[in-house]
Parts: C-alpha cells; sequence; structure tokens
C-alpha cells in the first residue's frame, strides 16, 4: 500500500536525522475488530522535546475523529497531506485522541492490520515493520519514539475467539451480543513497528518456562487447527533459545507470556514483535511427513533469531532505519552462533559462508549494492537484504573475534547496560565494545559505510637460504554504484602455513624469539603489509582467511596442487571445504576452456575421489566437499556470462569427478547408505541422507538409467520428505518421463499442504533447460496457483526468476517479458513481494550480448511505468542503471 510512483518519491537520508520534536509516553489503543471494518481508538501522551507542531504519520486510514485534550479539532485546524497528519499544539504536553476506520479484508499488501486465509474461516494479524503501524493508526511512526502500550481488543466471540495482543494480559471478559474484550499492558517502552495483534480461530500448544532469573513464562504457539499438530519442533527450539540465549549472552526473558504465531499469508520469514512473534508457517512448522531436513534447521534457526531480538532488537532498538544492521546483523550472528552450537559448527560455517557468496556478492558487485548502513533509501523495506543481514553478521564475527570470547561477551553486556530502553546506533555498538575492553574500534565503522566485497591480493615469495617466507597481503575495493573511492578497511586475516604433506608449521614471525602456535591472526589494516615467517625450509602452502575470518574474496595465486593438499589435509572441517572450492574454480576453468584433463580438473576429482574413500571423512562433510560453487556463483569466473555454458561446465566438471570415483564406487556408498535409511533426525540421520543425495546425483550423470532406477525406488520408500523430495529433483533432472509419475503422485497426496505444494512447485520451477519456462506457464494454470500468497509466488515465480539461470535467461528473452508483465499483476496485489522478485534482473549488464539486450528492454521499458508502487520503482530504477 505504498504511494504508487507518480507522487514524488522522497530520499531519506542518514544526514538528514533529527531527533523527534515530540515524543510519546504512553499510548492506548482500542480496537473495534471486523473483517471488512475495523475501528481504532488511539490515545496518545505527547510530549514536546523541540519547538514544532504535532506530525503523526497515517497511510490509508479514514480519519472519523481528532481531538486534543478533549477538545475535537475542526477541518481548519489540522493538515492532512503526503501521508501526515499535522496540527499546533501550544503546550509542553497534551493528549491526543484519534478514531479511524480501517479495511482489512481489502488489504491484499499484508502491511498493517489484514486477513490471513479466507473471509469465513481466517484469521486477522498484523506486519508494522518497518513502516506498517501508520497503516493502523495516525503515530510517529519512527523506531526512536518508545511509548508504553495498553492495547485493548474487542470483537465477535465467535468469530474471534483468541485475541492477542504484545505485552502481559490484563483482563478479558464477555460484551453485550456475542461480544467479547480482552487487554494486554506492556511494560517495556517500544517503538511502534513492534506493536503487534491477532486475532480469530486458532489452537495453541503450550509450555510452562522458568527464566534464568527466576521469571514464570507462559510460551504459546498458536496456528490454525489443521496444522497445530506440526509446532512441537519450534516449541522445542524456543525453549533451546531461550536457555542459550540465558547461558550465552545472559538474557532473560522479561514478560509473564510468549506468544508465537503462524500465518500462511506473510511477506517475509518472521516478525519479533514484543511478546507476540509472527511467523510465515514455512518457519515454524514442521513434521518428518512434510518438512526436508533443511526445514528443521531453519525453524530452529529463525525461531531463534526473532526470540534473541528481544533482546537485540526490541530492549536495544535502532534510532533510525539507517541502522537495521545493528539489529539485524548482530541478531544473525547471534542466531548462527547459537545454530552452531546446536549443530555442527564447520558445516554451520559452511553453510553461512555458502549464502554470503551466493546472495550477498552479487548484490554488492551489482546496481543495488550498499553499505551495511546505507546512507539513503526511498523505500526502506528494500533494505532488508543480504547484505544488511549476512555482511552485517559477518561484520559483528569480525569484532568478535578482534575482541576474544570474554572480551565480546564484556563489550555485549555493557552494550547491553548502557542502551537497554534507548534507541542506539552503530557508533553505541562499536563504543560500548571497545570501551568494555579499552580499545578503539572506531576502524571498523569503516565496513560499516563502504559497499563493495575488498580483494584481497596474497603472495607468497620463499627464501631458500635465509629459511624465511615473506606473505604480502594487499586490499583493494571496486567502484560499487554511486561509491567510486574506496579506502583500506581493517581485514582479519586467520592464517597458518602447511608443508607439502600437509603439517602444520609452527609460526616464528621476524623478530619473535621462539614460535608460538600453528595458528595466526594478523589484521591487515593498510593498502598492503608484508609478514616474515622465520624457520621455513621449505616452500609452505599458506592456509588463508580460516574459518572465513573477513568477508573479503580471496585472490591468491595458488597450483592446483597446493590447494588439494589442503583439501586432503587441513584438519578443519571449513578449511578443507574452501580448499576445495578454490580448486573447484580452478576445475571449472578447466572444464569451460575444454581441458577435461587440465591439472585443476584432475586434481579437484583425485582428491575428492580419495576423500570419498577415506572412511575418515564425515559423510556430512564429504557432501558438502562433492559439492562445488553454484551456477550463480560461477557467474564471477567469466566477464559475459551464459547461463547454458555456465552450467554445462559445471556439468562436465561434475561428470569428470563421478568419472573418477567410479560407478562401483557410487553405486556401493548408496547402497550402504539406503541400508542405513531411517526416518530419525539425529545428526548422522540427516547426513546420511545429505550424502546419499549427492551420491544419487552424482551416479546420474554416468549411469543415468541405474539412478533412474534407484531414484524411483527411492522417491516409493522414502520414510521422509528430504529422501522423497530429493529423489524426485534427480528423477526430474535426469529422467523427465521417469518423474512425471512421481510428481503427479506428490501433487494428488499434498493437495491440502500448503508447504508442501510449495516445494512441489519450487523443485519444478528450478528444472534447468529450454523446457523451463513452458513448464513454469503451464503451473501457473494449476488451480493451487495464486498472485495473492507470497509463499505462492516466491515457489514458482520467484524460484525460477532467482534460482533457475538456464530457464529464466533465455535468449530469446520470453522470460525476461513475461517477468515483467507478472511483476506488475503482483505489485497491484502486493508491492513488497513485486520489489523482491524484481531483484531477479539484478546483474543484467553481465549477460552476453543477446540476452543483455532483452534483458535491458524489458527493465527499462518496466521502469518507465507511472502506475507501479514505489518498492517496485525504486528497485527497478536502481537495476536499469546497470
Ligand atoms: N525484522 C523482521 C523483518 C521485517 C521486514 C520488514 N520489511 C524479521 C527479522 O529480521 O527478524
Ligand atoms: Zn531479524
Amino acid at each position: 500500500m505504498s504511494d504508487r510512483s507518480d507522487a514524488p518519491t522522497a530520499i531519506v537520508r542518514l544526514a538528514d536525522y533529527r531527533a523527534p520534536a515530540w515524543s510519546v509516553r504512553h499510548v492506548a489503543l482500542e480496537f473495534d475488530l471486523g473483517i471488512d471494518r475495523t475501528e481504532v481508538l488511539a490515545t496518545l501522551e505527547l510530549s514536546r522535546e523541540a519547538d514544532e507542531p504535532v506530525r503523526l504519520n497515517g497511510e490509508g486510514l479514514e480519519l472519523l475523529s481528532l481531538d486534543v485534550d478533549g477538545r475535537r479539532l475542526g477541518d481548519g485546524e489540522y493538515i492532512l497531506a503526503n501521508g501526515v497528519l499535522e496540527f499546533a499544539v501550544a503546550s509542553a504536553e497534551c493528549t491526543v485522541t484519534t478514531r479511524v476506520a480501517l479495511r482489512p479484508a481489502e488489504n491484499t499488501a499484508f502491511e498493517g492490520l489484514y486477513l490471513s486465509g479466507s473471509r469465513e474461516k481466517g484469521f486477522l494479524l498484523t506486519q508494522c515493520e518497518a513502516e506498517g503501524f501508520r497503516h493502523i493508526t495516525f503515530f510517529p511512526d519512527r523506531p526512536d519514539v518508545l511509548s508504553k502500550y495498553t492495547v485493548t481488543l474487542r470483537a465477535d466471540k465467535a468469530r474471534f475467539p483468541v485475541l492477542l495482543a504484545g505485552g502481559n494480559p490484563d483482563g478479558d471478559g464477555d460484551l453485550p451480543e456475542g461480544r467479547h474484550w480482552a487487554r494486554f499492558v506492556d511494560p517495556h517502552p517500544k517503538p511502534s513497528y513492534l506493536f503487534a495483534l491477532v486475532a480469530g480461530r486458532l489452537e495453541r500448544i503450550s509450555h510452562d518456562y522458568t527464566t534464568a532469573d527466576g521469571r514464570a513464562v507462559a510460551l504459546h504457539i498458536w496456528a490454525e487447527a489443521d496444522v497445530i499438530d506440526r509446532c512441537d519442533y519450534a516449541m522445542d527450539s524456543l525453549i533451546r533459545s531461550m536457555r542459550w540465549d540465558e547461558r550465552a549472552y545472559g538474557r532473560n526473558y522479561d514478560l509473564d507470556v510468549f506468544h508465537v504465531v503462524a500465518t500462511h499469508d506473510f511477506n517475509m520469514g518472521a516478525m519479533e514483535n514484543k511478546g507476540l512473534n509472527i511467523f510465515n508457517a514455512k518457519y515454524l512448522l514442521a513434521d518428518p511427513d512434510s518438512s526436508t531436513d533443511d526445514e528443521y534447521r531453519h525453524v530452529e534457526a529463525v525461531v531463534a533469531h526473532e526470540y534473541f531480538h528481544n533482546w537485540s532488537g526490541n530492549r536495544v532498538t535502532c534510532r533510525d532505519w539507517f541502522q537495521l544492521s545493528l539489529k539485524e546483523g548482530l541478531t544473525v550472528y547471534r542466531e548462527q552462533s547459537f545454530s552452531a552450537d546446536m549443530n555442527s559448527a564447520p558445516l554451520k560455517r559452511i553453510e553461512d559462508v555458502a549464502l554470503l557468496r551466493r546472495a550477498q556478492f552479487p548484490e554488492d558487485a551489482g546496481p543495488l549494492s550498499h553499505p551495511v548502513r546505507p546512507s539513503q533509501y526511498s523505500e526502506i523495506n528494500n533494505f532488508y537484504t543480504a547484505t544488511v543481514y549476512e555482511k552485517g553478521s559477518e561484520l559483528v564475527r569480525m569484532l568478535a573475534g578482534h575482541l576474544g570470547a570474554d572480551g565480546f561477551r564484556r563489550g555485549m553486556d555493557l552494550y547491553f547496560e548502557r542502551n537497554d530502553g534507548r534507541a542506539a546506533t552503530i557508533e553505541d555498538f562499536l563504543g560500548a565494545l571497545g570501551d568494555a575492553n579499552g580499545v578503539d574500534l572506531s576502524a571498523y565503522l569503516g565496513w560499516y559505510g563502504q559497499a563493495g566485497t575488498p580483494r584481497l591480493t596474497a603472495e607468497g615469495r620463499h627464501d631458500p637460504a635465509q629459511g624465511r617466507f615473506r606473505l604480502t597481503l594487499r586490499q583493494r575495493t571496486p567502484a560499487t554504484a554511486g561509491q567510486t573511492t574506496k579506502k583500506a578497511l581493517p581485514i582479519p586475516v586467520r592464517l597458518s602455513l602447511f608443508d607439502r604433506e600437509g603439517r602444520a608449521l609452527p609460526l616464528r614471525l621476524e623478530g619473535e624469539a621462539v614460535a608460538g602456535g600453528t595458528e595466526r591472526t594478523v589484521v591487515l589494516d593498510g593498502a598492503e603489509r608484508s609478514i616474515v615467517f622465520e624457520d621455513i625450509a621449505r616452500p609452505p602452502v599458506p592456509s588463508l582467511l580460516r574459518g572465513f575470518s573477513a568477508p573479503v574474496i580471496l585472490e591468491c595465486d595458488y597450483q592446483p596442487d597446493e590447494l588439494a593438499v589442503l583439501l586432503r589435509h587441513d584438519p578443519d572441517g571449513f578449511n578443507r571445504w574452501e580448499a576445495g572450492q578454490q580448486l573447484a574454480g580452478l576445475a571449472y576453468d578447466d572444464a569451460r576452456d575444454g581441458r577435461l584433463t587440465g591439472a585443476a580438473l584432475t586434481a579437484w576429482s583425485q582428491a575428492l575421489a580419495d576423500l570419498f574413500r577415506d572412511a575418515s571423512v564425515e559423510d556430512a562433510l564429504l557432501a558438502e566437499l562433492l559439492t562445488p560453487p553454484g551456477e550463480i556463483e560461477l557467474v564471477e569466473r567469466q566477464a559475459e556470462r551464459d547461463p547454458d555454458r555456465i552450467r554445462a561446465s559445471r556439468q562436465a566438471m561434475l561428470r569428470a569427478l563421478a568419472q573418477r570415483i567410479g560407478v562401483d564406487a557410487l553405486r556401493q556408498r548408496y547402497d550402504r547408505l539406503r541400508e542405513a535409511t531411517s526416518a530419525s533426525l539425529d545428526a548422522a540421520s540427516q547426513a546420511r541422507r545429505q550424502l546419499k543425495r549427492r551420491v544419487l546425483d552424482l551416479l546420474a550423470l554416468v549411469d543415468v538409467e541405474g539412478a533412474t532406477h534407484l531414484a524411483a525406488a527411492q522417491y516409493e520408500q522414502a520414510p521422509g520428505m528430504t529422501d522423497r523430495l530429493a529423489a524426485q529433483a534427480t528423477l526430474a533432472t535426469h529422467a523427465p518421463e521417469a518423474a512425471l509419475a512421481s510428481i503427479a503422485h506428490f501433487r494428488r497426496r499434498y493437495d491440502d499442504n500448503a508447504l508442501a505444494l510449495d516445494k512441489w512447485f519450487a523443485l519444478q520451477a528450478a528444472l534447468p533447460g529450454d523446457g523451463a519456462f513452458a513448464r513454469v506457464r503451464a503451473l501457473e494454470n494449476d488451480p493451487a496457483f495464486t498472485l495473492k500468497n507470497p509463499n505462492r509466488v516466491q515457489s514458482l515465480i520467484g524460484t525460477f526468476a532467482r534460482a533457475n539461470p538456464t530457464g529464466f535467461h533465455r535468449a530469446d528473452g520470453a522470460a525476461y517479458r513475461w517477468l515483467a508483465d507478472r511483476l506488475v499483476a503482483i505489485d497491484a496485489l502486493n508491492p513488497q513481494v513485486a520489489a523482491r522478485v524484481a531483484t531477479a534482473f539484478n546483474g543484467w549488464k553481465r549477460l552476453e550480448p543477446v540476452r543483455r539486450e532483452a534483458a535491458h528492454a524489458a527493465v527499462s521499458e518496466l521502469a518507465a511505468r507511472k502506475d507501479l508502487s514505489r518498492d517496485l520503482t525504486d528497485i527497478l530504477a536502481r537495476v536499469a542503471l546497470g
């Protein structure tokens, strides 16, 4: 429900920040809820902070009345224009009362108050971050206005038996004419974006929790009756998250109740509203029959993420939306640390770095690039990005690494202590971390203000006569959209040196008397730095940026056999994988250039074939090692991108790997893994499923008939969704005809399971090749497809446009024109979803000329339209610049 783009686009700038002219000590909200019409009575207690009129944000609201200190204002006494209600007040304090009407059922943008599900059965809920509260009532809708909330809900009792809002319950009861009421009081001042309510027919599961500091908390997870039996894993994850935050950060929960609600109609993953988290069902529901192992892990991570926001985001919030990463980057870091503790730390790091490279690096290299703390925006919803979240988390990780575990904890304690109940900035964060440890971290501020991924080059020189190894590190950051000059940033480089047999060498730096361990962290804080290692008899193999100690691209002139040493011997799982990824990149270059016997391809496939036979390599790590960078990441390895060629080359290198391992070895391994199949969710069982999937995919490249047979049987016999979906993907990719029966079967079997159907749409949308576009268009006609549901749009259209390079980037440009057309239709319903899908056009400028021209034509034609939302217009305008 953002403005259409014929309204002037206001640019909001960090440099223009001014503290609020009026604060709101307390707000009382009374809702008379109805699907077609809801009335909201708001009473705001305002205090003057500067000599300015009162200005309240409000959009799409029907203003019924406005009173100041009990006096009704007439038409001439206020101005309502461009989403702002303005009136003068002479006193230093005043009470403002507004009554407005809303139309929830007409709200297809899912921002503000809206209906999830059908008119007959659905329920009402809210989404306010970033600027949704202004769609509910008139208010200074900015994160630095913190208020105490009292919320009263009234509704028909039969239609809306459950009434929830954030805060502690403060009474409920019946009203005449079959209506009832409930009141909630939140003692913690909060910004308006954390307000939430839910009303409707919902079931719940509950747990009595006692915090480490002795507070009894009732935990409730709510969902519609047909899915309530899929909430147990979320409850288990919530309890583990709460205990972890007590232990790892000393943070306790601070209300008597904590509600979590699942909806199928949500624009994002989940929302951390104070005391009333609301979740996209995709990240809350899980059961073995319809959820994959990955989805179980996502539920655990997102439940933890939203819970952790209670401190990093809610108790300490952001001064303005430019500081978004203050809560998001920090909370992603906390969530990643939690998941690493709950599962395997090296595997979690692999997953996170792979995501950063897949999602954030391309963003940072294209027209949508922006610093972790942007300096301006026209639509803030377009800045909930991989840069703010994932790169933001990497920055916190660098700071934590710099301070060490105890120092970081000291710093976080001080950060929470100083800023509790405040709206803080990135400077406050760095200041607290630094002050608690007596260090100056201000150089890290550069990372928050500078876009682009730094290139770190490393050059080694061995001097056999002196027994010395000199490592020279240099950095440079390429220019990014609107930011041409770049400065040097502090880059912590964790490193080790290995000999050719794979033994880590003791490290004695020039000037040191004795060697100190086999791993060091050196900080490159200027353009260049050289480090000299003593007692190095033979040329070593440097292992650099261990644990991915900084979010940079490492450019090091490794020979394939040097990377193979690390891939074979590095004791750390993450670094082993990283060496494998680097070597796979070189192997890809061989395959792309037709060198199927090239040194890199040979070294990569031989090392992996050996590791495949090595019983000491764990299943989950082996599965990761056998997965080279994906097609989207490999784009970076050529100047001009031809998705068909990239895929063909990647498939060729995988085939070479499968041949090197051998059909028999693959088959035997598959059989062993199949014999151990179970429905269990323990780590070993999950790892076996993951490896089985990789092995079957490799087998399909060298024995398609055998693999088809196995996949069909696996689909039939699968005890859970992971095996079932993996088998279906192998079949559909390698033997499309043979896949038809299982695809039809899956569709029938899960007809009433929205989340399973999303996977069914997504799997088919991701199938590569020439037939993909026709397949997607046919799927648009499936009765279960709708543009009104964000998950469905993402699963079919989003997956096709963003995760199917050969299907979407057709040389004839037909899919570009089709997407442009769909974006117009989606935008009319839901601008946030349209804007997100439109990011699929990112990177068009690097396509080969034929595709480039077609993509450019589609994007610029769309960008020229005047009837699109601010959300979509903003993305298109930036993407069009290339
Ligand atoms: N804070 C929300 C995201 C809100 C997105 C608004 N467009 C979820 C999260 O990051 O935890
Ligand atoms: Zn978050």
